[in-house]
């Protein structure tokens, strides 16, 4: 497998806009090739909303990624995808009152079907998925619904003989208060180069305490995006050393506590890239669980990159919930630069 994008490719590119902004780029019936859109009306089929209260000043944001004009789209199952024969974005909204499937049947089934429109398009190499989930920390029967998740997500890549452990494509998990399971990924027709966090167990191997089946993600992952450029995607990172939660209870040492743990992992990406990425540089997505955090979220950031840094002031925060019930702050992100993998 190899993470270089065959020559010629068209070179996939994002920008982070405001919703007006993103709008605008839709003209005269052509609209760009996707976008992930926080906060943002659920009627583009362009634009996979995520569900979720935005609390930064510039309100709904969208990330609008480019590729070729030639756009194809369809939908597999339960997913709706965009494609332009090199790269590939899919949303799947699965509404569990009118599906009547448990949370653990119903996950398998969206990456069971997931994996199928990979199939279809050729983009058979997931780089980031995107998964909310209603209520991720409520009770399933007997098992916390995050944990089903797992079990329904773990099996259906298996299944797909996909990897779900080291190589498992970068993810995150987040909790929304209302509507339905949502799952968006960006694919592409090459491997990612995955990256671990050396401060941190590996999730995949997260021990049976967290559940059954482990999380499926690996926490970042490198890609050639075309034009010279490499991207680098960054799992959902908290306050979490080796496998355990830290700071219990204390917003402020699990910002401090999570900002190590990214520059852990984008020194660990670093190492695997001619190109350099840093955190003051990043677009990350700061997701905190209890509204009134967030200016200490902020505050913390501000003392860690300085108050004009990128990553703070085009960073989007979310109102979610974590997939632990005790970790108050995640953080993600993706950043473009300059550079090849290295072989
Ligand atoms: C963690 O490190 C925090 O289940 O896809 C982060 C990123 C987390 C992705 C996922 C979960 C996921 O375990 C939670």
């Amino acid at each position: 497998m190899t993470a270089r994008e065959p020559l010629g490719a068209p070179p996939l590119r994002v920008e982070r806009l405001s919703l007006s902004d993103s709008l605008s780029l839709a003209v005269g019936g052509s609209s760009p090739f996707g976008a992930l859109g926080y906060g943002t009306p659920d009627d583009l089929a362009w634009m996979p909303t995520v569900n979720a209260r935005v609390l930064s000043a510039r309100g709904a944001m969208a990330d609008v990624w480019h590729a070729s004009e030639h756009i194809e789209s369809g939908t597999t199952g339960v997913v709706r995808w965009r494609c332009d024969g090199h790269w590939m974005l899919g949303a799947i909204d699965l509404d569990e009152t009118v599906e009547k499937q448990g949370l653990a049947a119903l996950s398998q089934r969206a990456y069971h079907d997931l994996f199928k429109a990979l199939e279809q398009t050729g983009c058979t190499h997931l780089l980031r998925i995107w998964n909310y989930l209603p209520q991720i920390n409520g009770d399933g029967g007997g098992l916390e619904r995050y944990r089903q998740f797992n079990l329904g997500r773990q099996q259906a890549f298996v299944e797909a003989n996909q990897a779900a452990f080291e190589g498992a494509p970068a993810a995150c998990a987040l909790g929304i208060h209302q509507g339905a399971l949502c799952i968006r990924f960006l694919a592409g027709r090459s491997a990612p180069v995955p990256v671990e966090n050396p401060r941190q167990v590996s999730a995949y191997h997260y021990p049976k305490t967290y559940g059954p089946r482990a999380p499926t993600f690996s926490r970042a992952a490198l890609a050639e995006i075309g034009g010279g450029d490499v991207a680098l995607f960054i799992s959902g990172t908290a306050s979490i050393v080796g496998h355990e939660t830290v700071h219990i209870g204390e917003v402020l040492a699990q910002t401090q506590e999570t900002l190590r743990n990214l520059r852990a992992v984008i020194a660990a990406a670093n190492e695997r890239t001619t190109a350099v990425f840093d955190l003051s540089t990043i677009d990350c997505v700061v997701y905190v669980r209890h509204v009134a955090d967030a200016p200490v979220v902020r505050r913390v950031m501000e003392e860690a990159l300085g108050p004009d840094a990128h990553a703070l002031s085009h960073a989007v925060f979310l109102e979610a919930d974590i997939c632990r019930q005790d970790l108050l702050v995640e953080i993600e992100a993706h950043a473009v630069a300059r550079g090849a993998l290295r072989g």
